[in-house]
């Protein structure tokens, strides 16, 4: 068999096996209707609805770097106008001939020195906000795969495999149409107003856990562990995906979130832990992969 069949095979059997597992557990839902809050809406061009501290703090940032960023354009571009029409060879016939003036090269020099200093003074405590992970009230590990989420309660028994919907499967499901690529047959669940710190790594190639209503994204790197955390402050359903490039199925590996009151969250996590509890995480086909 040439190498080329013999990985078509095996990634056959890999789906198969994927498809198998996921059969085997069926997805246990939190039984509530949810207001969709970070989804992307068409020809939307902002970012989502914040429900995070970091995610406020990452967007008010973006519109701070945005209109420092734009005064620096309008400057500039004021400058070249002024340039054009008051020094072209036919305004300003007799060309001035000096080619040095310390006091612009110093102007010019240490102003984008203090205008980076005064970016870093705003970004940085938000990026140590970010990166400090505090104390969890809930710990989950997800894990990257070709091409699927897992996803572990570290302070329950309890290991789940979470696929994305194909369209025909959204609505039994409880999603919507639109939400095709977005929506998976078992979602993360958390409690609101409770701090969540989310371990990220991968099993096979690096993959990315993003959420962009929580302002988090976090590579998965194989062998290596990697936290993110946040704190979401409404209940709903959330969306994100796979932010790194990750072989042919990257587009098809999203995530779901659905925040909720911390009754409906036990309530689930009583029937979750029944569920999930017997299907411990079997990714030896994963190796069969490599
Ligand atoms: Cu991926």
């Amino acid at each position: 068999m040439d190498m080329t069949l013999r990985t078509k095979a095996v990634g056959c059997l890999v789906a198969m096996a994927a498809l198998l597992q996921a059969s085997a557990a069926p997805a246990v839902d939190v039984g509530v209707e949810l207001e969709r809050i970070g989804k992307p809406v068409a020809d939307g061009y902002n970012f989502q609805d914040p429900v995070t501290e970091v995610a406020r703090d990452i967007i008010w940032l973006d519109n701070i770097v945005n209109v420092i960023g734009a005064v620096i354009c309008a400057i500039v571009m004021t400058l070249l106008l002024i340039v054009i029409v008051r020094y072209n060879s036919r305004a300003n016939p007799k060309a001035a001939q000096f080619t040095h003036n310390t006091r612009v090269e110093f102007v010019w020099t240490v102003l984008p020195i203090l205008i980076l200093i005064g970016i870093g003074i705003v970004s940085l405590p938000i990026l140590f906000k970010q990166q400090r992970l505090p104390e969890a009230d809930i710990t989950v590990k997800a894990t990257g795969n070709q091409w699927y989420w897992t996803y572990e309660y570290m302070d329950h028994d309890i290991s789940f495999d979470s696929f994305m919907l194909q369209q025909g499967e959204l609505v039994e499901n409880g999603y919507m149409p639109d939400e095709f690529m977005l929506a998976v047959d078992a979602p993360l669940v958390l409690p609101v107003d409770k701090t969540v710190v989310v371990y990220v790594t991968a099993s096979d190639v690096i993959h990315a856990w993003t959420v962009p209503a929580f302002g988090v994204k976090q590579d998965g790197v194989p062998g290596r562990l990697a936290g993110l955390w946040f704190k979401p402050e409404v209940e709903g359903i959330y969306f994100g995906q796979c932010s790194e490039l990750c072989g042919k199925d990257h587009t098809y590996m999203p995530i779901t979130v659905k925040v909720v009151s911390q009754d409906i969250y036990e309530d689930w996590l009583d029937r979750a832990r029944e569920e999930y509890a017997e299907a411990p995480l079997d990714d030896s086909f994963m190796v069969a992969s490599r």
